[in-house]
């Protein structure tokens, strides 16, 4: 009974050992930081087309329709917002997944509709 009690305890000690690692990571000014964009969105286009983060990143992303409401969504994030025009939109997240996603329009606003789209690339 005792060995269970004092390799519980060698557990809770290893367990508590590791987690201020992983504060630290998350403080590292050159891992945490908050990245900011301000992106607009018109026919047919975002701008930035293309934004890079870093994993582990804060983000917030302030998104702008400059003519008609549109969608702003990337999928893998689990984001859709709708864009009212002149209405600045912001959206908060962890770059938690790496890869490269694409950022889209989700509101039908025209002819090129299902072109209007960009990227995040998470590295
Ligand atoms: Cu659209």
């Amino acid at each position: 009974m005792k060995k269970i009690i004092l390799i519980l305890i060698a557990f809770l000690l290893i367990i508590s050992a590791c987690s201020p690692e992983k504060n630290d990571t998350s403080n590292n000014p050159l891992q945490g930081a908050v990245q900011e964009f301000k992106i607009t969105a018109k026919q047919f286009a975002f701008e930035p087309e293309t934004i890079e983060i870093h994993k582990g990143d804060r983000v917030r992303l302030i998104v702008t329709s400059l003519d008609l409401p549109h969608g702003f969504s990337i999928l893998e994030y689990g984001i859709n917002e709708r864009l009212n025009p002149g209405e600045p939109v912001a959206i908060e997240f962890t770059a938690d997944q790496e890869g490269e996603f694409t950022m889209f329009c989700s509101l039908y606003c025209g002819s090129e509709h299902s072109e209007m789209k960009g990227k995040m690339i998470v590295r």
